[in-house]
């Protein structure tokens, strides 16, 4: 393993604190590392899945309107790929607020599991059956006696963010169909690192999946990626098909990407030398440009108090002396401080009245979004800087 990247010491990313609980607050080194073995990249400090994943977890998927979008066309996609009926059963594993599984409800059996209660609680309300809990093969065996097999498994942003992958493989293999699939996106280290997307490091996600180690991954538990596709979450992400071995051929796409990431250097230490710099290079403008403001006597803000923000404004070291206060769409979140930089959230409902001279964009994945939502605002003057891939200000 070669470390190839480190941010520092950082608090986790979803714990927004009161101020009074600031105290109470830790933080943990934050490297990554590659594996000259499998071309994995990985955190190799692994902070304790309950302190990241708890009964108050902050984030909830549906507080991003394109998301919610995003997951409506990935249920259809599924619908139409595997002719499912009503008796069939289709688990999300991190379901979080049953994003996913509520575009099932009218056609099949569901049942998600999401470690955070506070979070289960709004998937139940919405009539998607939720365990709370942690995906173990204990589980998975537990489950596939009360409802029998799964005909998809699905995991999304999660699995990205589990240390032992044996457990949740052989949960999978338990649970689901012998011609059933098992459906996971995740962040894709290409996107990362073509796009500089370093500030989706953080503790919850320990690795940075390419399809190389994936395919290693599944092969070592008698599963194979049987096909990949590209999608646009998340700055960039990868859904990737699995199955329990069989003799059906492999989908192109499994060749054509692991090509890809052959010919862009994905799978040598060499394509991430200059990663370190480069993220050194973007923070430094991104602190002169705020600063500069502030000297003139310029307004500014955040908007969207995303987990990956937080490493953006911490690895910065930002402070509200910086930064007046951050708006987001989560109501968890607002009222509460931001993990280890501790600029207030507040509703968006502030923007109504109140219009920054500059907005720090720290939900850059959905910018043509917000920035089309924010027509009227930009036209009271206010100018957005975006960090990511370049600092750059519209
Ligand atoms: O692994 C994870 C990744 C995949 O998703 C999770 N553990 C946490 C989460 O990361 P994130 O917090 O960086 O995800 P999002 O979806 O980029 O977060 C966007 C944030 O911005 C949310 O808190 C909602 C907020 N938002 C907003 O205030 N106004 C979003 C939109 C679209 C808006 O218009």
């Amino acid at each position: 393993m070669t470390r190839i990247l480190t941010l520092g010491e950082h608090p986790p990313v979803d714990n927004f604190l009161p101020e009074t609980e600031l105290v109470n607050e830790k933080r943990f080194p934050l490297n990554v590392y590659f594996c000259h073995g499998c071309s994995l990249v990985k955190l190799l400090d692994v902070v304790d899945e309950k302190v990241l994943f708890h009964g108050d977890y902050a984030y909830f998927s549906s507080a991003s309107k394109p998301l919610v979008q995003h997951f409506n066309g990935y249920a259809d996609d599924l619908k139409q790929r595997y002719a499912l009926t009503p008796d069939d059963l289709v688990v999300d594993i991190g379901s979080n607020d049953g994003i996913l599984l509520q575009f099932f409800t009218d056609t099949c059996r569901v049942l998600g599991i999401e470690p955070s209660a506070n979070v289960a609680a709004v998937a139940r309300d919405k009539g998607v059956e939720t365990i709370v809990g942690f995906f173990t093969r204990a589980l998975a065996t537990e489950v596939s006696a009360a409802h029998g097999k799964a005909k998809i498994i699905t995991a999304n942003n999660v699995f990205a963010h589990i240390d032992d992958l044996e457990e949740i493989v052989e949960g999978v293999k338990v649970l689901l169909d012998d011609d059933g699939v098992f459906v996971t996106e995740s962040h894709y280290l290409l996107d990362l690192i073509e796009h500089m997307e370093f500030d989706t490091v953080y503790h919850e996600h320990l690795c940075y999946y390419s399809v190389k180690p994936l395919c290693h991954l599944f092969e070592r538990f008698g599963m194979e990626v049987a096909a990949v596709e590209r999608v646009n979450t998340h700055g960039g992400s990868i859904r990737v098909f699995a199955r329990k071995k069989s003799d059906t051929p492999i989908h192109d796409s499994v060749s054509e990407l692991l090509a890809l990431e052959e010919r862009s250097g994905l799978h040598s230490l060499a394509r991430f030398q200059d990663f370190q710099t480069d993220a050194e290079a973007i923070r430094d403008t991104l602190v002169t440009l705020v600063r500069d403001l502030r000297k003139e006597g310029k307004t500014v803000t955040a908007y969207g108090a995303p987990a990956k923000g937080n490493t953006l404004l911490n690895f910065c070291g930002f402070t509200k002396d910086d930064i007046t206060y951050v708006t987001d769409t989560t109501p968890h979140k607002i009222g509460l401080l931001t993990p280890g930089s501790h600029i207030p959230v507040v509703s968006p409902e502030i923007l109504e009245t109140d219009t920054p001279d500059y907005i720090l964009l720290l939900a850059w994945n959905y910018r043509d979004f917000i920035l089309e939502k924010e027509q009227s605002l930009r036209a009271r003057g206010t100018k957005f800087i975006i960090p990511i891939p370049n600092v750059e200000i519209v």
